[in-house]
């Protein structure tokens, strides 16, 4: 398969099953795998129960304990990269970025020369619905306040609707890569940016989740402001591009056993 698009889960039962269906009903074919830290509301187990229907494109990863967004994605670009997987897609459970728009995505990076799609709501034709002001005004101050930063140019650093091609995600130090939440939406498209790929803008319409709690809180927004400013220093000064680009030597790690519940491909 092509293309495998990855879905961090924490208390999403809610939204859990739609969205695998939803995703599912695509004309064109996706794989899924969900990255579940020990949901308490048992997303995990509504995961494993539509395996039975799905047992050979859903695929669940499940991690002790909430830890965090930024270390899931690494765990499933590392687990799409050792399959094979030509396009990965980061996707939120939560519905605020409408399945349908994954071909969009898609069609950047096959057929319209991105090395990286971003579903944007700040290019032309996106935009946000049902948000509330204060949540349009944090996202977009942080729109603006990274550009300044780092004068990458990408109009909504903070995207998390996504597309890489294999290649982008084979180039970047996975290992190198630590922040959790929003700067580690910033710190990909920055290292994507500064290792020479091709960053395409998708307009989206980001709608807010109408079902399930956000998971956004004060230390997420911490880290972006000081995680902006370390990665210009780093960039100006450490010769951030050397770092951040994989070398030789680097080698996927395995996974701990008990860590795969399922998905053998
Ligand atoms: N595996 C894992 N998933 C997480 C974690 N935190 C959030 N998620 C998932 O990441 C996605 C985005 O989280 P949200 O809570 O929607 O965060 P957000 O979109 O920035 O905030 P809202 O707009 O308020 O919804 C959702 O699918 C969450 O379930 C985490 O620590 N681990
Ligand atoms: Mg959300």
């Amino acid at each position: 398969m092509e293309k495998l698009v990855i879905i961090p889960t924490y208390n999403e039962k809610e939204n859990i099953s739609s969205i695998i269906r939803a995703i599912f009903a695509l004309d064109k074919n996706f794989h899924i795998l969900i990255i579940d830290d020990g949901s308490p509301d048992g997303t995990a187990q509504i995961v494993k129960n539509l395996q039975k229907n799905y047992s050979n494109e859903l695929f669940l990863v499940e991690r002790a304990g909430k830890q965090g967004l930024g270390t899931a994605y690494i765990l499933g670009f590392e687990w799409a990269i050792k399959r094979n997987y030509a396009f990965i897609f980061e996707m939120d459970a939560d519905f605020s970025h409408n399945p349908a728009d994954l071909q969009r995505l898609y069609h950047a990076c096959k057929f319209e020369g991105a090395d990286v799609a971003v579903g944007s709501r700040y290019v032309k034709g996106g935009g946000l619905v049902n948000w509330p002001q204060n949540r349009i005004a944090l996202s977009k101050g942080a729109s603006f306040y990274t550009r300044a930063i780092t004068w990458m140019p990408v109009k909504d650093p903070t995207a998390g609707f996504m597309c890489y091609k294999k290649e982008v995600l084979e180039t970047i130090n996975l290992e190198q890569i630590h922040f959790v939440g929003y700067a580690f939406q910033i710190e990909m498209k920055f290292a994507s940016w500064k290792l020479g790929f091709k960053i395409k803008e998708v307009p989206i319409i980001f709608q807010d989740r109408t079902s399930g709690s956000s998971k956004m809180n004060k230390g997420i927004v911490k880290e972006g402001i000081l995680g902006v400013l370390k990665l210009r220093w780093h960039s100006m000064f450490k010769n951030y591009r050397k770092r951040v680009k994989k070398t030789e030597t680097y080698k996927i790690k395995p996974y701990a056993p008990q860590e795969i519940v399922a998905g053998g491909k």
